[in-house]
């Protein structure tokens, strides 16, 4: 069965990863945000991207949830040594994905071609997919003036107030090639348990992408990153909040009511299903939070079940 995969980076990763065991991974195409991408040391980083590709190619750090597997930070040490920045920890591993797909824009690829050279290079027969190849920055507003997501997420490490989020030059981007046919032609598009407001809704803001969310007539379906009035990790609720998003599995339904089929829900957050339900969506109860393997397969199964 065909795929069309909206994902961020951490999270969403979890239900990639038990996707891509559960279903064949050539008939999964994954589109993924790319509004946290940063350049650094003069190399174009794609952190969302990055973390489904190493996640698919089962190199990724699993303790951390994204980088590679055993790697080492001694280039990012010496670099400090010479003064540049080094809060974004990239790995000596890491850094050669960022040096070849660099060199791969500098001569003119698109960030699509690039991604999908370098899966090639790792052996991944899913769709990897940026949702765009123009750029489309997400920006954070802070008492102290626009952060960058990263700076926001790595550098401040969300210990700042947060008053909106703009995604910059949405208005001027086009889907990356593949992203509307995929859209339109898979069997089900499935929005994973990502961040709505700096994953999921940077992936909507590229013009035409939640047009086509709306107009195809097969199953949308969302995993809730939301569990009991909390997400698992990360500053999800803040965020909701700081967009005027109630911070609840509610708040996930009513973002993309207007053309979500289906949400999953964690059996903790079932006495919302009937509010949810009077906003045009249905609701499912599984258990969805995925600690190892088996629960992200589990899960995997039961949407494939449901679809
Ligand atoms: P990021 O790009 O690294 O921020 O990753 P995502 O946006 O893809 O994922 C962040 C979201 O994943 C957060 O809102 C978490 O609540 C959610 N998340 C993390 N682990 C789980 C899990 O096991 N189950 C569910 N349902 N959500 C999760
Ligand atoms: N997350 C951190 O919390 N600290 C880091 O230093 C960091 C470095 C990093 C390097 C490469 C990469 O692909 C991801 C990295 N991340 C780091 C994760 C990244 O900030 C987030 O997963 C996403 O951007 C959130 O969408």
């Amino acid at each position: 069965m065909t795929l069309a995969i909206l994902t961020g980076g951490t999270g969403g990763a979890k239900l990639v990863e038990g996707l891509s065991h559960e279903a064949a991974p050539e008939e999964l195409a994954i589109i993924c945000n790319t509004g946290d991408d940063v350049v650094l040391h003069g190399l174009h980083i794609s952190p969302d991207l990055d973390t489904i590709a190493y996640t698919l190619a089962g190199i990724v750090d699993k303790e951390k949830g994204w980088g590679v597997a055993g790697d080492t930070f001694s280039a990012l040490e010496l670099l400090g040594k010479y003064g540049e920045e080094n809060w974004f920890k990239l790995g000596d591993r890491d850094l050669a994905r960022h040096i070849a797909r660099t060199r791969m824009l500098r001569e003119g690829a698109t960030l699509a071609e690039a991604t999908a050279r370098l899966s090639a290079a790792l052996g991944i027969s899913s769709q990897l997919l940026p949702m765009s190849n123009d750029r489309v920055e997400t920006r954070v507003k802070t008492p102290e003036g626009e952060i960058s997501f990263q700076e926001y997420f790595v550098k401040r490490r969300w210990a700042v107030d947060v008053s909106g989020v703009v995604y910059k030059d949405a208005e001027k981007s086009r889907p990356a090639p593949g992203v509307m046919d995929w859209i339109h032609g898979a069997a089900a598009v499935i929005v994973c348990p990502s961040n709505p407001v700096t994953s999921i809704g940077p992936i909507l803001s590229v013009p035409g992408i939640r047009k086509a969310l709306k107009g195809t007539r097969k199953p949308v379906i969302a995993v809730s990153p939301i569990i009991a009035g909390a997400p698992v990790a990360g500053p999800t609720d803040k965020l909701m909040a700081a967009v005027g998003v109630e911070p609840s599995v509610f708040g996930v339904a009513k973002n993309y009511a207007d053309f979500l089929d289906i949400l999953v829900l964690a059996p903790e957050d079932r006495n919302w299903r009937t509010r949810i339900e009077a906003v045009g969506v249905q609701t499912v109860e599984q258990p969805i939070r995925m600690n190892d393997l088996e629960d992200k397969r589990r899960l995997a199964r039961e949407l494939l079940a449901l679809l």
